[in-house]
Protein backbone atom coordinates (compact mmCIF):
# COMPACT_ATOMS: atom_id res chain seq x y z
CA UNK A 1 0.00 0.00 0.00
CA UNK A 2 1.40 3.61 -0.85
CA UNK A 3 0.88 6.77 1.20
CA UNK A 4 0.93 10.28 0.87
CA UNK A 5 3.02 11.51 4.04
CA UNK A 6 3.14 15.60 4.74
CA UNK A 7 -0.59 15.89 4.30
CA UNK A 8 -1.75 19.29 6.32
CA UNK A 9 -2.58 17.62 9.70
CA UNK A 10 0.90 16.32 10.45
CA UNK A 11 2.56 18.30 13.19
CA UNK A 12 6.16 19.04 12.16
CA UNK A 13 9.07 19.55 14.69
CA UNK A 14 7.40 17.83 16.96
CA UNK A 15 9.03 14.34 17.58
CA UNK A 16 9.44 12.85 21.20
CA UNK A 17 12.80 12.03 20.71
CA UNK A 18 14.63 14.27 23.10
CA UNK A 19 11.95 14.66 25.90
CA UNK A 20 13.65 17.29 27.92
CA UNK A 21 13.41 19.84 24.81
CA UNK A 22 9.93 18.85 24.78
CA UNK A 23 8.98 19.81 27.94
CA UNK A 24 10.77 23.02 27.63
CA UNK A 25 8.21 23.90 24.68
CA UNK A 26 5.03 22.75 27.08
CA UNK A 27 6.55 25.46 29.67
CA UNK A 28 6.53 28.23 26.76
CA UNK A 29 3.36 26.67 25.50
CA UNK A 30 1.77 27.49 28.81
CA UNK A 31 2.13 30.91 29.06
CA UNK A 32 -0.18 31.58 25.79
CA UNK A 33 -2.23 28.25 27.01
CA UNK A 34 -5.52 28.80 26.10
CA UNK A 35 -5.39 32.06 23.80
CA UNK A 36 -3.99 29.81 21.24
CA UNK A 37 -6.80 30.69 18.37
CA UNK A 38 -6.60 29.39 14.92
CA UNK A 39 -9.07 30.15 12.19
CA UNK A 40 -10.26 26.81 10.54
CA UNK A 41 -7.91 26.20 7.58
CA UNK A 42 -5.23 28.07 8.86
CA UNK A 43 -1.33 27.44 9.61
CA UNK A 44 0.59 28.88 12.86
CA UNK A 45 3.50 28.72 14.38
CA UNK A 46 3.41 29.31 17.93
CA UNK A 47 6.70 28.88 19.08
CA UNK A 48 8.25 25.42 18.07
CA UNK A 49 4.54 23.83 17.62
CA UNK A 50 3.73 24.31 14.39
CA UNK A 51 0.56 22.66 13.25
CA UNK A 52 -2.18 23.63 10.15
CA UNK A 53 -5.92 23.23 9.62
CA UNK A 54 -8.29 21.65 11.84
CA UNK A 55 -8.40 23.53 15.17
CA UNK A 56 -10.42 26.63 14.91
CA UNK A 57 -10.90 26.74 18.87
CA UNK A 58 -8.27 26.91 21.97
CA UNK A 59 -6.94 23.72 23.24
CA UNK A 60 -9.02 22.14 26.14
CA UNK A 61 -7.13 22.70 29.14
CA UNK A 62 -5.51 19.35 30.61
CA UNK A 63 -7.62 19.52 34.12
CA UNK A 64 -10.35 19.45 31.86
CA UNK A 65 -9.58 16.61 29.79
CA UNK A 66 -8.46 14.89 32.43
CA UNK A 67 -11.62 15.15 34.88
CA UNK A 68 -14.80 14.88 32.02
CA UNK A 69 -14.10 11.12 30.76
CA UNK A 70 -16.83 8.54 29.12
CA UNK A 71 -15.12 5.43 30.22
CA UNK A 72 -18.07 3.30 31.38
CA UNK A 73 -16.53 0.76 32.63
CA UNK A 74 -15.59 3.00 35.64
CA UNK A 75 -19.41 4.43 35.76
CA UNK A 76 -21.70 6.50 33.76
CA UNK A 77 -21.27 9.30 34.94
CA UNK A 78 -18.47 11.77 33.59
CA UNK A 79 -16.84 11.84 37.01
CA UNK A 80 -15.04 8.70 36.77
CA UNK A 81 -11.15 10.08 36.99
CA UNK A 82 -11.00 8.85 40.84
CA UNK A 83 -11.89 5.47 40.62
CA UNK A 84 -9.99 5.11 37.02
CA UNK A 85 -7.28 5.17 39.24
CA UNK A 86 -7.66 1.22 40.02
CA UNK A 87 -6.85 0.49 36.90
CA UNK A 88 -3.40 -1.62 36.90
CA UNK A 89 -1.61 -0.96 33.44
CA UNK A 90 2.03 -2.04 34.45
CA UNK A 91 3.16 -4.68 31.79
CA UNK A 92 0.38 -4.03 29.89
CA UNK A 93 0.06 -6.72 27.15
CA UNK A 94 -1.69 -6.87 23.78
CA UNK A 95 -2.83 -9.71 22.29
CA UNK A 96 -2.74 -10.54 18.54
CA UNK A 97 -5.47 -12.43 16.76
CA UNK A 98 -4.65 -12.98 12.78
CA UNK A 99 -1.29 -12.10 11.10
CA UNK A 100 1.51 -12.91 11.52
CA UNK A 101 1.19 -12.46 15.22
CA UNK A 102 -1.69 -14.83 15.31
CA UNK A 103 -1.88 -15.80 19.30
CA UNK A 104 0.84 -13.99 20.64
CA UNK A 105 0.81 -11.22 23.22
CA UNK A 106 3.08 -8.80 22.83
CA UNK A 107 4.43 -6.05 25.75
CA UNK A 108 3.32 -2.49 24.45
CA UNK A 109 6.31 -1.14 25.85
CA UNK A 110 8.45 -3.39 23.43
CA UNK A 111 6.46 -2.28 20.34
CA UNK A 112 7.35 1.64 21.65
CA UNK A 113 10.61 1.25 21.39
CA UNK A 114 10.67 1.20 17.82
CA UNK A 115 7.22 3.24 16.73
CA UNK A 116 7.72 6.41 15.92
CA UNK A 117 5.89 9.25 18.67
CA UNK A 118 4.89 12.57 17.21
CA UNK A 119 2.07 14.59 18.63
CA UNK A 120 -1.27 15.13 16.79
CA UNK A 121 -3.45 18.21 17.57
CA UNK A 122 -7.07 16.95 16.77
CA UNK A 123 -10.67 18.05 17.52
CA UNK A 124 -12.40 15.51 19.19
CA UNK A 125 -16.44 15.13 19.17
CA UNK A 126 -18.89 12.66 21.28
CA UNK A 127 -22.37 11.58 20.00
CA UNK A 128 -23.40 13.87 23.26
CA UNK A 129 -23.06 16.68 21.53
CA UNK A 130 -19.80 17.82 23.28
CA UNK A 131 -16.33 18.75 22.03
CA UNK A 132 -12.77 19.51 23.02
CA UNK A 133 -9.26 19.56 20.94
CA UNK A 134 -6.61 18.01 22.48
CA UNK A 135 -3.17 17.55 21.68
CA UNK A 136 -2.59 13.62 21.59
CA UNK A 137 0.76 11.89 21.81
CA UNK A 138 1.23 8.62 20.13
CA UNK A 139 1.74 7.11 17.27
CA UNK A 140 -0.10 6.15 13.82
CA UNK A 141 -2.20 3.18 13.91
CA UNK A 142 -1.05 2.13 10.32
CA UNK A 143 2.42 1.89 11.95
CA UNK A 144 1.30 -0.94 13.95
CA UNK A 145 -0.60 -2.75 11.34
CA UNK A 146 2.20 -2.94 8.81
CA UNK A 147 4.44 -4.10 11.48
CA UNK A 148 1.53 -7.01 12.65
CA UNK A 149 1.20 -7.93 8.87
CA UNK A 150 -2.58 -8.58 8.66
CA UNK A 151 -3.71 -11.72 5.98
CA UNK A 152 -4.45 -10.37 2.25
CA UNK A 153 -8.27 -10.67 3.26
CA UNK A 154 -8.23 -8.53 6.60
CA UNK A 155 -11.28 -6.59 6.22
CA UNK A 156 -12.05 -5.31 9.37
CA UNK A 157 -9.73 -4.63 13.06
CA UNK A 158 -11.44 -5.22 15.83
CA UNK A 159 -9.97 -4.03 19.37
CA UNK A 160 -11.02 -5.21 22.99
CA UNK A 161 -10.77 -3.71 25.59
CA UNK A 162 -9.99 -5.14 29.41
CA UNK A 163 -11.69 -7.31 31.14
CA UNK A 164 -11.60 -6.76 35.01
CA UNK A 165 -14.44 -6.66 37.05
CA UNK A 166 -12.27 -6.26 40.16
CA UNK A 167 -10.92 -3.18 39.21
CA UNK A 168 -13.53 -1.41 37.30
CA UNK A 169 -16.61 -1.92 39.13
CA UNK A 170 -19.11 -1.18 36.66
CA UNK A 171 -18.13 -4.27 34.89
CA UNK A 172 -19.97 -6.13 37.61
CA UNK A 173 -23.56 -4.93 35.63
CA UNK A 174 -23.68 -8.02 33.50
CA UNK A 175 -26.42 -6.72 31.94
CA UNK A 176 -23.61 -4.63 29.86
CA UNK A 177 -22.11 -6.45 26.35
CA UNK A 178 -18.39 -6.33 28.36
CA UNK A 179 -15.41 -6.40 27.42
CA UNK A 180 -15.96 -3.04 25.57
CA UNK A 181 -15.42 -3.61 21.63
CA UNK A 182 -15.17 -1.82 18.58
CA UNK A 183 -14.49 -2.51 14.76
CA UNK A 184 -13.08 -0.35 11.71
CA UNK A 185 -12.08 -1.41 8.27
CA UNK A 186 -8.55 -2.24 7.59
CA UNK A 187 -8.52 1.13 5.13
CA UNK A 188 -9.98 3.50 7.63
CA UNK A 189 -7.46 1.75 10.30
CA UNK A 190 -4.79 2.74 7.45
CA UNK A 191 -5.46 6.20 7.35
CA UNK A 192 -2.84 8.34 8.33
CA UNK A 193 -5.35 10.17 10.44
CA UNK A 194 -6.19 7.13 12.52
CA UNK A 195 -4.16 7.55 15.45
CA UNK A 196 -3.37 5.36 19.06
CA UNK A 197 -2.39 7.98 21.70
CA UNK A 198 -0.04 7.06 24.29
CA UNK A 199 -0.14 10.69 25.77
CA UNK A 200 -1.66 13.89 26.23
CA UNK A 201 -0.05 17.17 26.46
CA UNK A 202 3.76 15.74 26.80
CA UNK A 203 2.42 13.31 29.46
CA UNK A 204 1.40 9.67 29.93
CA UNK A 205 -1.90 9.25 29.13
CA UNK A 206 -3.84 9.56 32.48
CA UNK A 207 -6.35 5.91 32.94
CA UNK A 208 -9.64 7.54 32.81
CA UNK A 209 -8.55 8.78 29.31
CA UNK A 210 -8.01 4.95 28.09
CA UNK A 211 -4.02 4.16 29.59
CA UNK A 212 -1.62 3.18 28.08
CA UNK A 213 -2.85 3.47 25.16
CA UNK A 214 -6.20 4.02 23.07
CA UNK A 215 -7.90 4.92 19.22
CA UNK A 216 -8.34 8.63 18.44
CA UNK A 217 -10.32 8.27 14.96
CA UNK A 218 -10.71 12.14 14.70
CA UNK A 219 -13.49 12.19 12.36
CA UNK A 220 -15.83 10.06 13.89
CA UNK A 221 -17.96 10.09 17.16
CA UNK A 222 -16.07 9.38 20.17
CA UNK A 223 -17.57 6.32 21.30
CA UNK A 224 -15.51 4.80 18.37
CA UNK A 225 -12.43 5.63 19.86
CA UNK A 226 -11.68 2.86 22.26
CA UNK A 227 -9.88 2.85 25.22
CA UNK A 228 -7.48 0.97 27.35
CA UNK A 229 -7.07 -1.85 24.65
CA UNK A 230 -5.90 -5.41 25.43
CA UNK A 231 -6.91 -7.38 22.33
CA UNK A 232 -6.12 -6.29 18.61
CA UNK A 233 -8.07 -8.60 16.00
CA UNK A 234 -7.69 -9.05 12.25
CA UNK A 235 -10.80 -10.27 10.74
CA UNK A 236 -12.76 -11.22 7.83
CA UNK A 237 -16.14 -10.14 9.05
CA UNK A 238 -16.85 -7.72 11.51
CA UNK A 239 -19.08 -8.12 14.82
CA UNK A 240 -21.37 -5.99 16.03
CA UNK A 241 -19.48 -3.49 18.86
CA UNK A 242 -20.18 -2.44 22.45
CA UNK A 243 -22.72 0.20 21.83
CA UNK A 244 -24.33 -1.77 18.78
CA UNK A 245 -25.69 -4.29 21.12
CA UNK A 246 -26.68 -1.92 23.60
CA UNK A 247 -28.73 0.65 21.16
CA UNK A 248 -28.05 -0.74 17.25
CA UNK A 249 -30.86 2.40 15.66
CA UNK A 250 -28.74 4.31 18.22
CA UNK A 251 -24.60 4.14 17.79
CA UNK A 252 -24.45 2.24 14.55
CA UNK A 253 -20.74 0.78 12.36
CA UNK A 254 -19.95 3.76 11.26
CA UNK A 255 -20.40 6.71 13.27
CA UNK A 256 -18.78 9.50 10.79
CA UNK A 257 -19.78 13.12 12.41
CA UNK A 258 -22.30 15.23 10.21
CA UNK A 259 -23.83 17.86 11.56
CA UNK A 260 -27.23 16.78 8.97
CA UNK A 261 -28.15 13.59 10.70
CA UNK A 262 -29.33 13.90 13.93
CA UNK A 263 -28.90 11.16 16.94
CA UNK A 264 -32.39 9.48 16.96
CA UNK A 265 -33.32 11.81 20.93
CA UNK A 266 -30.83 15.11 19.95
CA UNK A 267 -29.94 17.38 16.90
CA UNK A 268 -26.05 16.81 16.04
CA UNK A 269 -26.14 20.48 14.67
CA UNK A 270 -23.37 22.43 16.92
CA UNK A 271 -21.52 21.05 19.74
CA UNK A 272 -20.37 22.47 22.97
CA UNK A 273 -16.63 22.79 23.94
CA UNK A 274 -16.14 21.46 27.17
CA UNK A 275 -13.55 24.00 27.81
CA UNK A 276 -15.02 27.15 26.95
CA UNK A 277 -18.88 26.23 27.26
CA UNK A 278 -19.14 28.05 23.70
CA UNK A 279 -21.06 26.33 21.05
CA UNK A 280 -19.50 25.67 17.74
CA UNK A 281 -21.70 24.27 14.48
CA UNK A 282 -20.45 21.11 13.61
CA UNK A 283 -18.68 19.99 10.91
CA UNK A 284 -19.07 17.05 8.31
CA UNK A 285 -16.38 14.37 9.03
CA UNK A 286 -15.75 16.47 11.98
CA UNK A 287 -13.93 18.83 9.74
CA UNK A 288 -11.78 16.08 7.97
CA UNK A 289 -13.41 15.45 5.12
CA UNK A 290 -10.61 16.10 2.71
CA UNK A 291 -8.73 13.41 4.22
CA UNK A 292 -11.60 10.68 4.32
CA UNK A 293 -14.63 11.08 2.49
CA UNK A 294 -12.97 8.72 0.03
CA UNK A 295 -12.97 5.96 1.79
CA UNK A 296 -16.76 5.61 2.25
CA UNK A 297 -17.47 6.04 -1.94
CA UNK A 298 -20.83 4.15 -2.77
CA UNK A 299 -21.58 3.65 0.85
CA UNK A 300 -25.45 4.32 1.58
CA UNK A 301 -25.50 7.82 3.64
CA UNK A 302 -28.49 6.52 5.67
CA UNK A 303 -26.03 4.44 7.18
CA UNK A 304 -22.59 6.24 7.16
CA UNK A 305 -23.51 8.76 10.17
CA UNK A 306 -25.09 7.04 13.31
N1 LIG B 1 -13.16 1.23 26.85
C1 LIG B 1 -13.88 2.31 26.65
N2 LIG B 1 -13.51 3.17 25.68
C2 LIG B 1 -14.23 4.31 25.46
C3 LIG B 1 -15.40 4.58 26.21
C4 LIG B 1 -15.76 3.66 27.22
O1 LIG B 1 -16.78 3.82 27.91
N3 LIG B 1 -14.98 2.55 27.42
N4 LIG B 1 -16.14 5.71 25.93
C5 LIG B 1 -15.99 6.30 24.59
C6 LIG B 1 -16.62 7.59 24.47
S1 LIG B 1 -18.32 7.62 24.37
C7 LIG B 1 -15.92 8.76 24.36
S2 LIG B 1 -16.67 10.23 24.03
C8 LIG B 1 -14.46 8.77 24.56
C9 LIG B 1 -14.11 9.73 25.69
O2 LIG B 1 -12.73 9.90 25.80
P1 LIG B 1 -12.13 10.85 26.93
O3 LIG B 1 -12.72 10.44 28.24
O4 LIG B 1 -10.65 10.67 26.86
O5 LIG B 1 -12.57 12.24 26.56
O6 LIG B 1 -13.93 7.49 24.88
C10 LIG B 1 -14.52 6.40 24.18
N5 LIG B 1 -13.81 5.17 24.49
MO1 LIG C 1 -18.86 9.68 23.44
Amino acid sequence: MKFIKKKSFFIKENKVTDKKAYLNRRKILKGIGSLLFLPFGSEAKIHNRYYKYEVNRPLTKLNIIKKYNNFFEFGTSKQIWKSAQKLNTDDWKIQIEGGKFDNISIYHEDLLKFLNIEERIYRFRCVEAWSMVVPWEGYELSQLIKYLEPDKNTNFIEFETFYEPKQAFNQNQTWYPWPYRETITIQEAMNPLTFIATGVYGQPLPKQNGAPLRIVIPWKYGFKSIKSIKKIKFLKKRNPSFWEVIAPKEYGFWANVNPNFPHRRWSQKEEKDIGTGKMYPTKLYNGYQESVEHLYKGIDKKVLFF
